[in-house]
């Protein structure tokens, strides 16, 4: 049927919205803006809002896709320990049919009348070109797309709505709040961050001062460790490009003495504008907290300039093993952390305590800041999680060929049990990684090959090897039942499955 074509918001990034329920019928869009062209259902003013562009096909793809791919087996028992009211998660997913990708929201509500929870989710249409603005714009777009969400929630709740028919006689409140939402979301475009570029580069900067470790721990996450002996204080920045998963991150090695890195604070624009993470360094040995102090303000101070909220990864270095339970150490690293804190103002920070004698120190607090610009870090998390409680492991790891931590799960476990915690683990299977990566170079995306470590009885450690297009993953699992073995190899490509559309949208 060929209709008037308008669509209100023709300059708008986002070329429609989907809002998908698992009904009884399972996974179906109910509510969506604009209307899909080939629309069974009409009312009125439908005329004006309609896409050429979609068909129903497209939006009921996306509310299966949406949907199933973060269900976890346990999402529909009433379980007291998996609070799923609090699953609140946001990714990017792509739709290379419609030549889309989406920014998606997935949570629950609880049905008094169904008497279980009701996995929803709503999908923000972007073309595939534009997707950087996704990636720029995914903080800011969180408030108004939960708040819409919430209001699609009490609607269906408060109607009984667990279908597209049931919904239908709402609509014509729901298309006034679909053109609400949509004027929020031409604000937040209209107010760039950054220009929007095609290609999206990633800054990160190592600064503090001198003497705090800085080289010697970009060495160790390179782990070139025949370098180590030999560092020099370093006499200028330093910028070098690290590849990861696909996206060129540079990192930026400020020096720390006194006259150098005033060169940071004067030449901000080149330094700190546009920086995605800051890793600031501190000696435990020798924290010189007033100095650093004045040094970290005035660099805030400038970050403030260009209004970005990036966050602060803290790393206090120089926690070698043998004096890291020393009264004096904890006591200096408590008071680093008091010290430091007060200046951080509302930026999103974290403390990170490391030694280049502990390889899992470094690449985990490294890991951490990379792996908070992945706008698919809550969904591949909530997989691993919603896996290792299926399959009875209790911790899992998702690490690259370069030994950065992409994401790290725990389940509870009860009982006294002595556990392995994250740092054993990798360690135990980290001298793998670069022989196997090398190994079979020639494996195919479908197989994955395993290696496992039995200590006793109960302590099992599973390495597993997969590749998504051209790079190497492993996946570390930690159980105590020797059974859960047999779980992973039948479980094991399904959640692969899932997991690989969300690594290559990873931070690209
Ligand atoms: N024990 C111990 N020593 C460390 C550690 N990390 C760095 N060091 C030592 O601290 C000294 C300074 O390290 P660098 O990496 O050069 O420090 P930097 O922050 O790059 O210094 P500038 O380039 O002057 O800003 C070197 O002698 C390192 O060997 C650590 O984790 N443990
Ligand atoms: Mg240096």
């Amino acid at each position: 049927m060929k209709k008037n074509i308008i669509f209100p918001f023709d300059d708008l990034l986002v070329k429609g919205a989907i809002f998908s329920i698992y009904g009884d019928m399972g996974p179906e869009a109910v509510f969506f803006y604009p209307f899909p062209n080939d629309s069974s259902f009409s009312f009125p003013v439908m005329e004006n809002h309609i896409a050429s562009n979609f068909e129903q096909r497209n939006f009921m793809q996306i509310a299966v896709k949406s949907i199933s791919l973060l269900l976890v087996d346990y999402s529909f028992e009433d379980e007291k320990n998996l609070h799923l009211e609090d699953v609140n998660i946001f990714g990017v997913l792509p739709y290379p049919d419609i030549n889309c990708i989406a920014l998606t929201y997935f949570t629950y509500f609880f049905s008094e009348v169904r008497k279980r929870f009701i996995p929803v989710s709503l999908s923000l249409l972007v073309h595939e070109n534009k997707r950087s603005f996704v990636y720029d714009s995914i903080n800011r777009l969180r408030k108004p797309t939960k708040e819409f969400t919430k209001y699609l929630i009490d609607l269906c709740k408060n109607n009984n709505i667990y279908s597209e028919l049931e919904g239908q006689e709402y609509w014509e409140a729901v298309l006034t709040k679909f053109i609400d939402f949509f004027g929020a979301i031409q604000k937040i475009q209209n107010q760039p961050i950054s220009p929007i570029t095609k290609k999206r580069r990633i800054k990160i900067l190592f600064t503090g001062l001198e003497s705090t470790g800085k080289t010697s721990f970009i060495l160790t996450v390179k782990r070139k460790f025949s370098g180590l002996p030999t560092i020099l204080p370093s006499t200028e920045p330093i910028s070098e490009p690290l590849n990861f998963l696909g996206t060129t991150i540079m990192k930026w090695d400020i020096p720390g003495q006194k006259d150098l890195r005033e060169a940071i604070l004067e030449n901000s624009e080149i330094y700190l504008f546009e920086s995605d993470v800051i890793y600031y360094f501190i000696d435990v040995m020798n924290p010189r907290i007033n100095e650093s102090l004045e040094f970290l303000n005035k660099v805030m101070e400038k970050i403030h300039e260009y209004d970005s909220k990036i966050p602060i990864i803290f790393i206090i270095t120089k926690v070698d093993e043998d004096v890291a339970s020393t009264v004096e150490v904890k006591d200096a690293i408590a008071e680093i952390k008091e010290a430091h804190l007060k200046i951080v103002g509302d930026h999103p920070y974290k403390f990170f305590n490391t030694s280049i004698f502990s390889i899992y120190s470094v690449l985990n607090a490294f890991s951490y800041g990379l792996r908070n610009l992945s706008p698919n870090r809550e969904m591949i998390e909530h997989l691993l999680w919603g896996f290792l409680a299926k399959n009875e492991f209790i911790t899992g790891l998702l690490v690259n060929e370069n030994g950065l931590v992409l994401a790290a799960q725990q389940v509870n476990v009860k009982g006294p049990e002595q556990i392995l915690d994250a740092k054993q683990i990798f360690e135990i299977a980290a001298p793998q990684f670069a022989i196997l990566a090398k190994q079979f170079k020639d494996f195919d995306e479908k197989t994955s090959d395993s290696i496992r470590y039995q200590f006793s009885e109960k302590n099992i450690v599973i390495l597993k090897r997969f590749s998504v297009e051209d790079f190497t993953f492993f996946y570390i699992f930690y159980t105590k039942k020797p059974d859960s073995i047999k779980n992973l190899e039948k479980n094991f490509p399904e959640f692969l499955d899932r997991i690989r559309n969300l690594l290559l949208l990873y931070i690209r």
